[in-house]
């Protein structure tokens, strides 16, 4: 008996095996959901295939979430496939390289609409294109990080669009609610994936945070991924338009000085 038999998740995000949208799809499959991931064309034949594969996932479509053609066409695909949807999963995220280096005051215009498209638009077009198919109980999930409320050095315009992600997380629980649909966003401590590694300082503030936070350690897949199984599963069902802290305890510290 799982927590999740007989749930149906669509999964967005999956680029390899570090991708949290892989905990997640791991921690959900544990429980019992049926599997659908979906991600970018470039990575699905050498990345995503295999890797669904692995839990008998037969559902894996291309959607790059910046054109509207491509959300409708995935929705169209399972619709045929499975007719309705239980879980809403979106872990994805872009900004510039160029943007996430310098100056936040430096952010270019056409930058911040890509940040803000790919990374906080993308939230409301899919579960707008989920929403015929999302059944009363249904959970919609995003991923969210702390830069969203601290200015956290090089994270720039990506908190900015977190911001944004984490506003639209409480306006479309306002609105889905009385259709009985929760919105909720988990915010993850630093986890070593491919968006997070490149990044220019991201390993000292890995280190930092294992010294600083709470529980003396950094954040797992399956820590997250666990979190995504309450709140995807009938134990959350009371919990909408909230932001879930999966950091260890390190945003409620006020000085963080370790030990
Ligand atoms: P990742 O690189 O594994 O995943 C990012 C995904 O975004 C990739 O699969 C990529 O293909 C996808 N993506 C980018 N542009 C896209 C587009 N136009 N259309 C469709 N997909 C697109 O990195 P991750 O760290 O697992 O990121 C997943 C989510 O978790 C992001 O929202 C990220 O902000 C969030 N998050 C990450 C951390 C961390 O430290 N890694 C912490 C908190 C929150
Ligand atoms: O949301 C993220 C990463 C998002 C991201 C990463 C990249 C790197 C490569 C978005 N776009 C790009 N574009 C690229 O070209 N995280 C929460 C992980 C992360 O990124 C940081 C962090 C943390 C944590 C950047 C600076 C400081 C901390």
């Amino acid at each position: 008996m799982g927590l999740l038999d007989g749930r149906r998740a669509l999964i967005f995000g999956v680029a390899n095996d570090h991708s949290i949208a892989w905990g997640i799809a791991k921690a959900l499959h544990a429980e019992g959901a049926t599997l659908g991931l979906s991600s970018l064309e470039s990575l699905l034949d050498r990345r995503v295939r295999p890797l669904a594969a692995q839990l008998g996932v037969e559902f894996v479509e291309p959607c790059d979430v910046a054109d509207d053609a491509q959300i409708a066409r995935v929705f169209d695909r399972w619709r045929e496939r499975y007719g309705d949807l239980d879980v809403l999963v979106h872990a994805l995220a872009f900004a510039n390289r160029e943007d996430l280096d310098g100056a936040f005051v430096e952010t270019s215009r056409e930058g911040f609409h890509r940040a803000l498209d790919v990374s906080a638009y993308s939230l409301t077009a899919i579960t707008r294109g989920a929403l015929p198919l999302l059944r009363p109980g249904a959970s919609v999930i995003t991923l969210t990080y702390l830069g969203a409320e601290r200015a956290v050095p090089h994270y720039n315009v990506m908190g900015v669009a977190k911001a944004a992600l984490e506003a639209s997380v409480r306006y479309l629980a306002a609105d889905l609610g009385p259709a009985g649909i929760r919105v909720n966003a988990i915010s993850a401590g630093p986890v070593r994936t491919l968006a997070a590694s490149g990044v220019s300082g991201f390993r000292d503030m890995y280190a930092h945070f294992r010294e600083i936070a709470p529980l003396r350690r950094n954040m797992t897949l399956a820590d997250v991924g666990g979190a995504a199984v309450w709140l995807a599963s009938g134990l959350s069902a009371g919990v909408t338009g909230e932001v879930v802290y999966v950091d260890g305890g390190f945003s409620i510290l006020g000085v963080g000085l370790g030990e």
